[in-house]
């Protein structure tokens, strides 16, 4: 060895050991004790442990009795969701908006919606949460905002004012739209404004036009708005549509083949991941958060990308399959059980020890749980909310609850027209029965499987009159005319209700890491009646049973597995353990193996 080389060996050791010596510092400086895994490889982390209930202002509880639920009236409430056993609660929009679509087209990004109160009932809500050590996260809708957002008023004013590129906006071409896309809720996606003779884009309605992300000033708004509320203390956000912000390059018309489901050709455009790690960088990776992307039109496959941890994006997402299991596009169909199953164990499979997954089974997109997954007839309600109840909070992903679930809360009766307020409604029946395409018959006949309005009636607190939502003789949506025998004063003074026994699951999962972190595993595929899988982590071994019907069957584990002790039950059976379970109608059991 020569003398230059010995030094510069010397020189080298020594930065190695230096820099070695230094690492260690600034790790023991974060924690003594670097977080272990679980026995199967997860990070633990509180946004995977946690239980979430998806509160929608509008219809949870009104404390002025203008019949339109507001923040004092969440936060009046705050014992009785904590009482589910849930510890996280996600706020549909609270923001300044001409509810165009609910509060889904904000005006104002850093005000509250005047009807929901004031900045100071949000402080007051979010010490409220804090204060019961639960956590608050946001809903955050920026692929679009209101047509009477500040930014679109000056956008719309000429094709050189700053914020034009605020929006999207293009010329028409040969005297149509630019292109051939069409909005969710009925027509083109694209409507001229008069101002300047040109189009602006809008994938929702007219009063909700798409903001241009490829525009590093909206980023910027964006980055600036989230950080307001973060810095109020709130825990996070549920992202809007967020696969939809980045626009595919030259806009191409949709193919014919997706005209149908025209989300997948609008979602995971060329820059989404970009604008997601900036995002990351600029804000999310400062706070310690749950984020949560509305992943519509997002496959299976690309699920990884957006939630792997090490890719710095989010930390879950949506993925519809299971809500839309009964969807043909917008039209209601009997899917089966077997299908349920199969989008589960996909789930797992695409996603590994780096990426975790959410569990939901309606929100305020959809019709009621227990009218959809369950049987919402007299006999079968109670049994049905309860098994669903137990899937929820057993199956691997993080759970989120939608507001009412846990009462049972059925479908709305409707059957006319007027009886509806939601937009997407409201411009089909103009769309496609005013025009002829569909008979009114059938086009009520498939919102009673299917419309968002199920899920938005007001929340059934009492049997006095409009539930005890409201004071007012007619709140904005009508109460579901059951309300005298589902509610919430009769439910938690019952300790065999739908409200106590989420309390009981919440809990036992709680405290369960099995059933958290747990590998999955579905025991019997094609049963059509009932659905078995076990949760394992390290030696702790759980078996759900869940008899999706109302027949009783006499079921033999698979491969002579033994059901092993009784944990939970949602029909008092106290069954000894034998090798054939006899199961009633709608009956969920939890066993420890
Ligand atoms: O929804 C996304 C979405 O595309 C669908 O759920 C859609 O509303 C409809 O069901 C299409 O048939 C989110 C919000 O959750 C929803 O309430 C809003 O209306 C929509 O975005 C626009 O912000
Ligand atoms: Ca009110």
């Amino acid at each position: 060895m020569n003398f230059r080389i010995f030094l510069s060996t010397i020189a080298l050791t020594l930065m190695l050991f230096t820099v070695a010596a230094f690492a260690a510092d600034s790790s023991s400086a974060q924690s003594s004790t670097p977080q272990a895994t679980t026995a199967n490889g997860y990070q633990p982390k509180w946004w995977k442990e946690g239980i979430v209930y998806q509160v929608y202002p509008r219809s949870f509880k009104d404390s002025n009795g203008d019949g339109i639920g507001d923040l004092k009236g969440i936060t009046s409430k705050l014992d009785y969701i904590q009482g589910i056993g849930v510890n996280v609660i996600w706020l549909s929009p609270h923001y300044d908006s001409p509810n165009a679509d609910n509060g889904y087209d904000i005006r104002d990004y850093r005000k509250v919606m005047a009807e929901f109160g004031t900045m100071a009932d949000f402080d007051e809500l979010l010490k409220g949460v804090k204060q019961r050590h639960m956590r608050l996260i946001l809903d955050l809708v920026v692929n679009h905002s209101s047509d009477e957002h500040a930014w679109f008023a000056e956008s719309r004013k000429s094709k050189d004012n700053p914020y034009r590129d605020y929006y999207i906006w293009r010329p028409a071409k040969d005297g149509h739209e630019p292109n051939n896309w069409v909005s969710f809720f009925s027509g083109p996606a694209w409507k001229l404004d008069p101002a300047t003779n040109e189009y602006y884009l809008h994938l929702f309605a007219e009063k909700q036009p798409d903001l241009n992300w490829d525009n590093r000033r909206v980023r910027a708004e964006v980055y600036d708005l989230m950080k307001f509320w973060l810095d109020k203390g709130v825990d996070g956000f549920r992202m809007d549509v967020i696969p939809f912000i980045s626009k595919r390059e030259g806009l191409p018309d949709l193919p014919p083949d997706y005209r149908m489901r025209p989300h997948y050709f609008y979602a995971m455009g060329p820059h989404l991941h970009e604008y997601l790690q900036e995002m990351n960088r600029e804000v999310l990776s400062k706070y310690d958060l749950m984020t949560v992307g509305e992943a519509f039109g997002v496959t299976l496959d690309q699920t990884p990308t957006l939630v792997d941890e090490r890719r710095n994006e989010l930390n879950m997402i949506f993925n519809f399959d299971v809500v839309r299991l009964n969807r043909d596009g917008r039209q209601w169909r009997d899917s089966t059980l077997p299908e349920m199953k199969a989008i589960y164990t996909t789930q797992n499979k695409a996603l590994d020890v780096h990426s975790w997954n959410t569990i939901f089974l309606s929100n305020h997109d959809n019709p009621r749980v227990v009218s959809t997954f369950g049987d919402d007839s007299p006999a079968f309600r109670v049994p049905s909310a309860k098994l669903l109840a137990t899937m929820l909070l057993t199956l691997k992903g993080t759970p989120f609850i939608y507001q009412g679930d846990e009462l049972g809360m059925t479908n709305y009766p409707f059957t006319r027209i007027e009886q509806f307020d939601d937009i997407e409604v409201k411009n089909g029946w103009k769309a496609d029965v005013l025009t002829g395409k569909v008979k009114a018959g059938d086009y009520i006949a498939n919102l009673r499987k299917t419309s968002r309005d199920h899920s938005r009636t007001p929340m059934q607190w009492d049997s006095s009159p409009q539930a005890g939502f409201s004071t007012a003789a007619q709140p904005w949506l009508a109460v579901n005319p059951n309300y005298k025998d589902i509610n919430a004063s009769q439910e938690l003074g019952d300790p065999n209700s739908i409200y106590s026994y989420f309390s009981k699951m919440s809990r036992f999962r709680e405290k369960t890491p099995a059933l958290v972190y747990g590998d999955y595993e579905d025991l019997d595929p094609e049963n059509a009646k009932i659905f078995a899988y076990t949760r394992t982590l390290g030696k702790d071994k759980y078996l759900v049973v869940l008899n999706f019907s109302k027949d009783a069957v006499a079921y033999n584990l698979p491969g002579g597995l033994k059901a092993g002790a009784l944990q939970i039950s949602n029909l008092a059976t106290g069954e000894e353990e034998t090798p054939v379970l006899n199961l009633k109608g709608w009956e969920a059991r939890v066993y420890k193996q």
